[in-house]
């Protein structure tokens, strides 16, 4: 219905077409606004090849790959005969709006009912997820209405699924074998792994630059100049207390902003933002130590299979 609008659209935009380059841009990369594309990848070898173990193995062995625990990544093009890049995308990464730091390949490999918790990818990423094997389950929340996180960090509070997603704009829905699901930068999601054996492959890629200010792009641009600030400053005491925040605070391979630039965007905040920034988070600590053990068990709990 074109005159839904999109607080009331309850589904995701999906498509059973791959788009051209130029309307992957305009519709979805430029607004940040995601994607679903049925049945893409049904025709990639990789559906006859891998296995959990057989894929486990190969990454394990290859060298440009690293195990980061709840995924394996790598900077460059891996088992590339196994896979079929879609059009749109390979342009778009070889593209100059895109910073080349950003770029990378990511493998999951996931038994039934592993669930990866509420979070958004750190560097304003935009992540490709093909789900190449199995199904999983997804909830994708938009940064316009952003869900809580942990103090200075891009995961959520553990909490009532029902409570937490009220009046949020959000989408819950299957990504069966052979979708390709695109998630804008800074939208929340979370992924149940349905079927015994769930491969799903990500390409990320930054944007240098954006239009788009959403409210958890407020957070995040003020989140990450303040952990700048710590994490450079003068004092040692400063920097001590960065390190062992670090530690504590759930986290899957950094919260700080880990590219050689951020985001170009209208959005620059004051120092009054970055202080009240600074006290917000700092105020949700109470709420947030309770939950700490249950959050830090699920996430070390994420298989390793
Ligand atoms: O597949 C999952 O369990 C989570 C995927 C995810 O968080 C991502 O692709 O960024
Ligand atoms: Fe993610």
């Amino acid at each position: 219905m074109a005159s839904m609008s999109r607080e009331t659209a309850s589904h995701i935009p999906t498509v059973t077409e791959p788009p051209s380059r130029a309307e992957f841009l305009e519709n979805h990369v430029h607004p940040e606004r995601p994607l679903l594309i049925k049945g893409l990848a049904k025709d990639w070898p990789a559906r006859e090849k891998w296995s959990l173990d057989r894929l486990r193995a190969d990454l394990h062995n290859h060298p440009k790959v690293k195990d980061r625990g709840v995924f394996f990544v790598s900077k460059k093009p891996v088992l590339q005969d196994d896979i079929v890049m879609p059009d749109f995308l390979e342009g778009i990464l070889k593209s100059d709006d895109v910073m080349p730091d950003s770029i990378a390949w990511r493998f999951w490999i996931n038994k039934k009912h592993n669930k990866t918790v509420f979070h958004y990818d750190t560097n304003a990423e935009n992540v490709i997820t093909v789900q190449v094997k199995g199904c999983k389950e997804w909830v994708l929340v938009s940064p316009d209405t952003p869900l809580p996180s942990y103090p200075f960090t891009n995961f959520t509070l553990l909490k009532d699924e029902a409570k937490l997603l009220r009046n949020k704009e959000a989408y819950t829905f299957d990504l069966e074998e052979g979708d390709l699901l695109y998630v804008p930068p800074l939208w929340f999601h979370r992924a149940v792994a349905k079927e015994e054996v769930n491969i799903n492959i990500n390409w990320t890629f930054t944007k240098k630059a954006t239009s788009v200010v959403t409210r958890e792009f407020r957070r995040e641009t003020e989140r990450c100049d303040l952990l700048h600030t710590f994490k450079t400053s003068k004092s040692a005491l400063v920097r001590g207390a960065y390190g062992m925040a670090i530690k504590a605070l759930p986290n899957v391979g950094g919260i700080g902003w880990g590219l050689k630039s951020f985001v170009a965007s209208p959005y620059r905040p004051s120092r009054t933002a970055l202080t009240g920034r600074f006290f917000k988070e700092l105020f949700q600590i109470p709420g947030t130590l309770m939950t700490l053990p249950a959050v830090r068990a699920t996430l070390k709990k994420v298989d390793k299979t």
